[in-house]
């Protein structure tokens, strides 16, 4: 059974529901709470009857150029044009609709309450967490083709999907202050990738994402409760606080951000297209200072499969790996099956593209294969033979 959590509530102004503020500047943020995950098969799958997305093997696969794996290397973040198509978007922007109206059966996203203004009803919430393990729709995104196809790229070849984030973003929707995400989402080694699909177009004027290029060589800067996190043996490692809040004053990261004066860039995005971002790049967005245009994305966050993480775990100590979704290629540690049953490397192991070898690090592929056996790799008197060959001749 699935449960609900709501952050503690802040302090709301009913005629301005993004009143109240948290201790970090979050505003109207929901979490859905995890139910368990699924191993193993048998499981239910749900799917409507219609889906936008293309899973057939003819799909074109996007295909990243040296130049875009460069860019995102040197910025800290790469905008991949038209990634997704208009169909696509348009379930998505439905989607986002449902949600604001409380038209989903997710236990805390309630309907509207009787008497509430339409500007009231679209600003309900800012964003929610982790509809992936409740919605076939978010499930389907997360694990979409093409954004893999990318990721495989810059963070893979072996994907491990852990969050999604569907931002709604009224008009006044509040932004939120710099941060890193690897500082929320720790993962070792760190190969954490955020994704963030544009639902609408986001611009200067509706509180598109900011990056500050460069920022993505600098460690994770932890808070007090955080220290030893993220590194280990950084002597100089300054503590912040406040990371995420919005007033630079109050987040302590806008000193690093200092470091960068002037190459801080805004991602702007058209309904589309997906921008990829490493997991300790300095990014922050500012409020929808529009009045009329929604800025709506969905944010899906991975690392490679081949990582640690304890993200998902309430403690954060133990493996949660179990927790996470194995998107593409293989894995040595532990995964878990996509609820809905979207095609993906946990419930359709073997991917081979069309015309080449399989593109995972297959821990039991050939080459990769721990073989004991093996005398010609592992045999002592044949490596001893080898030896005594090659220093005595
Ligand atoms: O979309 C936004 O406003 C912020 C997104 C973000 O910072 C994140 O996903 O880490």
């Amino acid at each position: 059974m699935t449960t609900t959590t709501k952050p503690a509530s802040p302090e709301t102004n009913p005629a301005d529901p993004y009143a109240g503020v948290r201790p970090n500047g979050a505003l109207g943020v929901l979490a859905v709470a995890d139910g368990p995950p699924r191993h193993g098969t048998g499981r239910e799958t749900i799917r409507p009857d219609v889906i936008a997305t293309d899973f057939s093997a003819t799909r074109a696969r996007y295909v990243v150029s040296v130049e875009e794996y460069v860019r995102f290397h040197e910025q800290g973040f790469l905008v991949v044009r038209g990634l997704l198509n208009e169909a696509e978007i348009g379930e998505l922007r439905e989607h986002g609709e449902d949600l604001m109206h409380g038209r989903v059966a997710v236990p805390g996203i309630e309907p509207p309450t009787p008497g509430m203004t339409l500007a009231e009803i679209e600003r309900r919430y800012l964003r929610i967490h982790m509809l992936h393990r409740h919605l076939e729709i978010e499930e389907r995104y997360l694990l979409h083709p093409r954004m893999l196809d990318v990721l495989e790229a810059l963070i893979g070849p072996d994907l491990l999907a852990l969050q999604t984030m569907y931002f709604i973003k009224a008009p006044g929707g509040a932004g939120q202050g710099y941060h890193q995400d690897s500082y929320y989402i720790p993962t070792y080694p760190d190969s954490l990738c955020g994704a963030w699909i544009a639902i609408d177009r986001a611009d200067e004027a509706n509180g598109c994402v900011w990056f500050t290029v460069g920022s993505q060589h600098e460690p994770i800067y932890p808070t007090d409760d955080r220290i030893g996190q993220n590194h280990t043996n950084l002597g100089d490692l300054a503590v912040v606080a406040n990371v995420s809040h919005t007033d630079e004053e109050v987040n302590t990261l806008s000193r690093i951000a200092a470091k960068y004066a002037g190459r801080e860039v805004a991602a702007v995005a058209n309904p589309g297209d997906a921008v990829f971002f490493a997991g300790h790049v300095l990014h922050r967005s500012h409020t929808n200072h529009t009045n009329d245009r929604f800025r709506r994305s969905l944010v899906c966050h991975y690392a490679n499969a081949r990582s640690f993480t304890a993200w998902g775990n309430p403690g954060r100590q133990e493996i949660a790996n179990g927790l996470h979704i194995l998107a593409r290629g293989a894995t040595h540690l532990p995964f878990a099956e996509p609820r809905f049953g979207t095609p993906c490397a946990a419930n359709s192991p073997v991917e081979v593209p069309a015309g080449g070898a399989p593109l995972s690090m297959m821990a039991d592929g050939d080459d990769m294969r721990a073989a004991p056996q093996d005398v010609e790799r592992n045999d002592p008197t044949m490596m001893r033979a080898h030896d005594t060959h090659t220093i005595h001749g």
